[in-house]
C-alpha cells in the first residue's frame, strides 16, 4: 500500500552520494547569442566541466526532449554528468544523471518513488530551505543567490556568511550560486560549500573554453 505523504516527507535512510564534480554549469542558451546550446555546452566540456544542468525553462517539451538529447550524447563522451531542471520525466527518457528540483517542484522523497537511480539536487534560499530539502532525501542543494546576479535580477543575495553557515550546518553537498566568477568560486568552497554553480561565469564569456579552463584551474 502506498504510503500516506505524511510518513513519506521525511526521508533519512538515503546514504550519503559521492559527487565527483566542484563546478556545476548551469544553462542558458540565451546569454551566448551566435552559438547553439550544443556548441556552448562542447566548449564548456572541452574545458573541462563535467556537470551540466540544462535549465531551459521556456522550451516546448519536445524541444527541451531533443536538446536534452543531444546533451546526453555529449556528456555521455565526456563522461560528464546531466541534469535536468524541474523534468523528471525527461531526465528519465534520456537517461540523465540527475534532476535539480526547485521549491515547487515534485518532491525529493517522491522522485525516488519513480526514479530511485537520478542523483537530486534541490534550489534553496534559506536555512530552512535548505534543512527541508535534506531531511526530504535531498543529494545536494544549491544555495543562492550568493552574490548579485543579471541571471535572477531583484533578488536579495544571501551573501557569503549565510552560504558558510547552511553549508557547515548541512550534511549533504552544498553548491553557492549567483554571481559565482572563477575570481570568487574559489572562497565559496573554503568557506564551506562542496563546489560552485554558474550561468554567466562561463556560458557568459566570449571564449566559453577559456572561461571553463580558467574556472577548474583556481581550484586545481
Ligand atoms: N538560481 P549566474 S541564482 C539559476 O539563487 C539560478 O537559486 C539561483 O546565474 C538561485 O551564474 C541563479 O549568471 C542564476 O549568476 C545563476
Amino acid at each position: 500500500m502506498i504510503a500516506l505523504e505524511s510518513e513519506m516527507k521525511t526521508a533519512t535512510a538515503y546514504q550519503p552520494i559521492d559527487l565527483d564534480f566542484h563546478v556545476y554549469l548551469v544553462t542558458n542558451r540565451k546569454i551566448h547569442p551566435g552559438m547553439n546550446l550544443l556548441e556552448a555546452t562542447e566548449q564548456a566540456v572541452k574545458g573541462g566541466v563535467r556537470a551540466i544542468q540544462l535549465r531551459e525553462k521556456d522550451l516546448k517539451t519536445r524541444d527541451l526532449l531533443r536538446v536534452a538529447y543531444e546533451l546526453r550524447s555529449l556528456t555521455l563522451k565526456a563522461d560528464a554528468r546531466l541534469f535536468i531542471n524541474d523534468r523528471v520525466d525527461i531526465a528519465i527518457a534520456i537517461e540523465a544523471d540527475g534532476v535539480q528540483l526547485g521549491q515547487k517542484s515534485i518532491p525529493p522523497y517522491a522522485v525516488r518513488r519513480i526514479a530511485s537511480r537520478l542523483i537530486i539536487g534541490v534550489s534553496c534560499h534559506s536555512m530552512e530551505e535548505a534543512m527541508r530539502a535534506q531531511s526530504q532525501g535531498a543529494d545536494f542543494i544549491t544555495l543562492g543567490p550568493v552574490y548579485p546576479t543579471i541571471s535572477k535580477p531583484g533578488m536579495k543575495p544571501l551573501g557569503m556568511d549565510t552560504l558558510e553557515t547552511v553549508a557547515r550546518k548541512l550534511s549533504i553537498p552544498v553548491f553557492g550560486i549567483g554571481g559565482i566568477t572563477n575570481e570568487n568560486i574559489k572562497e565559496v568552497i573554503d568557506r564551506g560549500a562542496f563546489g560552485g554553480a554558474l550561468i554567466s561565469g562561463i556560458f557568459g564569456a566570449k571564449d566559453i573554453k577559456q572561461a571553463a579552463l580558467k574556472t577548474l584551474k583556481v581550484l586545481k
